[in-house]
């Protein structure tokens, strides 16, 4: 053959140590030095959450389970991973595939929904790679799986556990609230595909948990001086409150793995505001790298090497 394809799977990146913090968020923020306020406020996070998140590790056992699965199915095709704003970085990874001889490359992101801010972001890294190591892969990138039929179960089998956590005869009382990392609001001038197909994730998951309704809002919102997409679930914790709501499954179902913005955002900042208000709260687990996810990411995968995305 005249080529070899190889996987890359891609994800956002955390640091290592207490000192990563700021080039890291310097990166996120594309080069601009963030103020030593808002530093010493995203380190404090970290430091609340243990000094450092699993997202590395999770990514690369998730990697290690797609290797697995592939060559299992007969793929001999290698797995890499990618980080967006932290090492392994994209560019660092494109220059190994190039030297390992990978002429094509089929992408994935470790994020279900497409945005230009969040994929088309992975995209630029990716063509930004090949361009800084002279090298033009053939590139596969499978842009969003939303709606990816083993992921929606995985979704639903996360959220019927974590129901079960309440009594038999409250469970029909439980409001479940499906999240996402919010945007700026003027992606809504360009058509962006985010907020509608997170709304379809929501709609399937539900259908597919059995549930009679559903909430959405959004997290993890940055402070960049212009409007973000709305309701913050730091908000809607007591509008639903006043609604008479007492019991809330959180499911963050924008994400795939425990991180900052999970563990951070949610089980300390909505935890809190969730017991200042009298409302029982609970969160999803993640798919992190549980057998059934990876399966249906392997999935994922496969139908990319076959060119069916
Ligand atoms: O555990 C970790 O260390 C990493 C957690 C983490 C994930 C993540 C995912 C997404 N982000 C998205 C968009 C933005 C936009 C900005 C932004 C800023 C931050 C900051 C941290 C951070 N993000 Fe992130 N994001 C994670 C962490 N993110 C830390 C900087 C401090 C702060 O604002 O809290 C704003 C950039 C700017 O200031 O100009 C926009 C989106 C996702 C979900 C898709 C994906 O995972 O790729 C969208 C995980």
């Amino acid at each position: 053959p005249a080529g070899r394809t190889g996987i890359l799977l891609l994800a956002y990146g955390t640091p290592e140590t207490p000192d990563q913090v700021e080039p890291y968020f310097t990166h996120i923020r594309g080069g601009r030095p963030p103020s030593p306020e808002s530093v010493a406020h995203l380190r404090h996070r970290y430091e609340a959450v243990g000094g450092r998140t699993p997202l590395t590790a999770l990514t690369e056992a998730v990697r290690a389970g797609v290797a697995e699965r592939l060559r299992a199915r007969g793929h001999d095709v290698p797995v890499y991973v990618g980080m967006k704003h932290w090492t392994p970085w994209i560019a660092d990874v494109v220059a190994r595939m190039k030297a390992d001889g990978i002429t094509r490359v089929v992408c994935v992101v470790l994020a279900p929904h497409y945005s230009r801010f969040s994929v088309g972001g992975y995209q630029r890294y990716l063509f930004e790679g090949m361009h800084t190591h002279d090298v033009h892969f053939d590139v596969d990138f499978v842009e969003q799986w939303h709606d990816d039929p083993g992921f929606v179960d995985v979704a639903a089998a996360l959220v019927r556990e974590e129901l079960a956590h309440w009594p038999a005869d409250r469970r029909d009382d439980v409001t479940v609230i499906f999240s996402a990392h919010s945007l700026p609001e003027r992606i809504r001038t360009w058509g962006d595909p985010y907020e509608a197909q997170l709304e379809e994730s929501a709609r399937l998951v539900s259908e597919r948990a059995g549930l009679t309704g559903y909430r959405r809002a959004w997290q993890s919102a940055g402070n960049t001086g212009e409007p973000w997409i709305g309701p913050d679930i730091l908000d809607f914790l007591p509008e639903l409150q006043a609604e008479g709501v007492r019991d809330v499954l959180q499911m963050p179902i924008g994400f795939v793995c425990d991180h900052l913005e999970i563990l951070y955002d949610l089980d300390v900042e909505a935890q809190q505001k969730a017991e200042e208000l009298g409302i029982t709260y609970r969160r999803t687990r993640l798919p992190n790298a549980r057998p059934d996810f990876v399966d249906a990411f392997t999935a994922i995968c496969e139908r990319a090497i076959r060119g069916e995305n």
